[in-house]
């Protein structure tokens, strides 16, 4: 079976899109991302996204990691998936509502004199409760800066749920980090039941903040959407920043905001197409 698939990146998070609102999920869903995702011998791409039909919203959105593994939520992706649903006229408005494991989101195409600048999307609240995050240990309690050690190493985390587990952590200097040694320490801790992305974060001051992430399922990436959110969030809870910030990650930049009058957090930046093509879906001997 031949199955036709656009590449997409925001701030260099990479994925390849799917329409399947007419297929549905390919019963091999995880083992078609660990092929397509892979640099070598597939596609190359750090996650693997869905279009899909929903009964609750416009969309439905799934996403696959690099390793097979479902996530929640993905925030570049969201950007994707909003512009490619709209490039290739799939909807008419220029706002619209997506199902994820996250709730229902709202991206929206943002213009400039009729050329699209970027996507803004309403990411919903962020969960702090560290049962539902999940972090073990703390019940139902918030985790603001609290010790945690990662390879006989002292660190502070806060942590917060984007709809999929984040763990921040505030540093002076970000190349004093080794995040292919730490991040894997981080992301199968003890503390997080269903692993966790880790952020590491420098606050340049109250309205930026340089970020470089260990994802859960795709290791380092050059941006991450909702760990951006997360970060900004974690940010305001320990004092470090306003409530609106830019986020400078190695692959580009976002714009986040958690709004004080309904709690919901608003990320914007950029989704390119890079290239469509047709998948043959023959195994690999
Ligand atoms: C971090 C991410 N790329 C984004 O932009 O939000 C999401 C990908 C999913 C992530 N690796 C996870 O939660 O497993």
């Amino acid at each position: 079976m031949a199955l036709a698939f656009t590449k997409w990146q925001g701030c260099g998070n990479d994925f390849v899109l799917i329409d399947a609102r007419t297929a549905g999920l390919p019963e091999n869903a995880a083992g078609l991302s660990r092929r397509v995702c892979d640099r070598h011998y597939g596609i190359g791409a750090d996650g693997l996204i869905f279009v899909l039909p929903s009964k609750s919203a416009d969309f439905c959105m799934r996403i696959f990691n690099a390793d097979g593994s479902e996530a929640e939520m993905c925030g570049n992706g969201i950007r994707c998936f909003a512009r490619l649903v709209y490039d290739e006229g799939m909807t008419e408005s220029n706002h619209f509502t997506v199902e994820t494991g996250a709730g229902i989101l709202t991206p929206s195409i943002v213009k400039k004199n009729g050329q699209i600048t970027g996507i803004k999307v309403d990411m919903g609240e962020p969960v702090l409760e560290a049962k539902h995050i999940p972090v073990e240990g703390f019940g139902d309690k918030r985790v603001i800066s609290e010790a945690i050690e990662v390879l006989e190493k002292r660190y502070e985390a806060t942590c917060v749920s984007m709809g999929n587990p984040h763990c921040v952590i505030f540093v002076d200097n970000i190349d004093d980090i080794e995040i292919e040694r730490v991040g894997p320490a981080f992301e199968r801790h003890d503390w997080f039941p269903k692993r966790t992305n880790t952020e590491f974060v420098v606050v340049r001051d109250r309205e930026h903040l340089r970020m470089r992430v260990w994802e859960r399922g795709a290791s380092i990436t050059l941006a991450c959407g909702t760990g951006a959110c997360a970060s900004l969030v974690a940010a305001v809870l320990n004092g470090y920043t306003e409530r609106c910030a830019e986020v400078e990650l190695d692959g580009g930049r976002l714009t986040v905001e958690w709004m004080k009058n309904n709690n919901h957090i608003y990320m914007t930046g950029p989704a390119e197409k890079i290239f469509s093509g047709i998948l043959e879906e023959e195994e690999r001997c």
